[in-house]
């Protein structure tokens, strides 16, 4: 057995107006319950360091740039590294990323048990739009803040497995976790941010929303043998309510452990990678299974039917 025994580190609401500082403190608390509890990974949210600022309509580029972080570690949370080497605990975590050279991602990293980096993953999928929306009761402004990840959906080999990387409207998309399933991915980790409500199309409230992220982690994990740990930031940040539902899955698709609250929650499980085998044995054995001349439509954009 190759065990990960992994926290996954919901967090309740962040408002605007709360520093990096706060949020840290808090994220430093899961950690200490992590290390309570045996974990050898915690996983936090997308964007965890602060609010879900895309909601929010800027002009000012100054503005925007100080939802981003320029280096990581920085001074506000060198702390949690500090924290997660003294435990013997490796760290995932989303945060807006700012380049040196000017470039906008929304990103997460991993890092091994000594709190170095050792991989790092840039948001594909940004959702929303890019100007303000007067058709729309809440803005969703990633594409006007971020820009589409460079580093497409690698995996990394880690605490004895092979670790992959997604955020939040990535893991809707079957692509995301079969590109890494091709890789042999074992245990994939991704934050998110739901809104509880789709603001254009108000039908869509948050069982809809639990019901499709169930769907797709579930889905995700069964079609490509591969544990899937999904962390929300949950609760309502300024007026906004987004979705819980955290939820660890196993390769088989079954959930098992799922978050109660919308607040800061700690999952915790200890996932076996070998449990990754049989699946992956008969899902990818490409001799006798998969047949390839048949998927153009998947890669060939020429090819794809419009939608009506
Ligand atoms: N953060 C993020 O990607 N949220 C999206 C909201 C989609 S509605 C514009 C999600 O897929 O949950």
């Amino acid at each position: 057995m190759r065990m990960i025994n992994v926290a996954a580190a919901q967090m309740g609401p962040i408002q605007r107006a709360e520093g990096r500082q706060i949020v840290v403190r808090r994220m430093l608390a899961l950690m200490d319950e992590a290390k309570g509890k045996g974990a050898d990974l915690i996983v936090y949210p997308e964007l965890a360091l602060t609010t879900f600022f895309p909601r929010w309509y800027m002009t000012d580029q100054a503005e925007v740039d100080q939802w981003f972080e320029r280096e990581m570690p920085n001074d506000a949370v060198r702390p949690l590294f500090e924290r997660a080497a003294h435990h013997g605990m490796a760290v995932s975590f989303g945060y807006a990323e700012l380049t040196p050279d000017g470039h906008h991602f929304n990103t997460a990293i991993l890092t091994d048990k000594s709190g170095s980096i050792v991989g790092k993953y840039r948001k594909v999928h940004l959702p929303g739009h890019s100007e303000f929306d007067p058709e729309r009761t809440h803005q969703h402004l990633e594409k006007r803040y971020f820009e589409p990840g460079d580093i497409g959906f690698p995996v990394w080999r880690s605490l004895e497995g092979i670790i992959g990387m997604a955020v939040c409207n990535d893991r809707r998309w079957p692509e995301t976790y079969r590109v890494m399933g091709l890789q042999g991915v074992e245990m994939v980790l991704i934050g998110y941010n739901t809104p509880a409500i789709n603001s254009q199309k108000n039908d869509e409230g948050p069982e809809k929303r639990l019901f499709h992220n169930r769907l797709s982690v579930q889905a995700g994990a069964y079609q490509n043998s591969c544990w899937v740990v999904a962390v929300a930031k949950a609760g309502n940040e300024d007026g906004f309510p987004m979705i819980g539902g955290s939820i660890i899955v196993n390769p088989d698709g079954e959930i098992v452990v799922e978050a109660k609250s919308e607040d800061d929650e700690l999952l915790v499980h200890a996932c076996d990678l070998d449990a990754t085998v049989f699946g992956k044995r008969t899902i990818f054995d490409f001799a006798q299974h998969r047949r390839i001349e048949h998927y153009g439509l998947i890669t060939s954009r020429t090819g794809a039917i419009p939608p009506p």
